[in-house]
């Protein structure tokens, strides 16, 4: 009897989370403005639960969580090129992600889950490569910043 109401409650639980659980959208790009190779939006908050859908609008890309670059214990993700891609968010913290072809020509982004931020120094710290270094430094500046 006790599994039962505690099987209830669970389930109960989880049909609350997922109803709302939201689902987001970041558009892979050639070109936005004066930028080439981007992901939009390249800062994202969310909640855990919550489900990132990648968009390939321009062909040549894809999503690869950066290594160290993830809360402990979360596997990195990578999409294949040319195709939509989804992930979803069940651990907070700082993801830091790239476009495979793309990352030294600053192909980078970020989703922040739960505004956790304890992970924050571990991704300041990685070698980012080429032009991302500077666009890495830019947008960890705006998230410390809370924005
Ligand atoms: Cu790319």
């Amino acid at each position: 009897m006790k599994n039962i109401t505690l099987y209830i409650i669970t389930f109960t639980l989880f049909l609350i989370t997922s109803a709302f659980a939201e689902t987001y959208e970041v558009q892979m790009l050639n070109k936005l403005e004066k930028d080439r190779n981007v992901f939009n939006p390249s800062i994202l908050h969310i909640k855990s639960g919550d489900t990132v859908k990648w968009i390939s609008v321009d062909k040549g890309h894809n999503i690869a969580f950066t290594k160290k670059g993830v809360p402990e214990g979360v596997e990195l993700y990578k999409s294949k090129i040319n195709t939509d891609a989804e992930y979803t968010f069940n651990t907070s913290g700082i993801y830091a992600y790239n476009c495979t072809p793309h990352y030294g020509l600053g192909m980078i982004a970020f989703v922040v889950v739960d505004d956790d931020l304890s992970n924050f120094d571990q991704v300041a710290k990685i070698k980012y490569p080429g032009k991302s270094k500077k666009l890495a430094k830019e947008l960890l500046e705006q998230i410390k910043n809370g924005s």
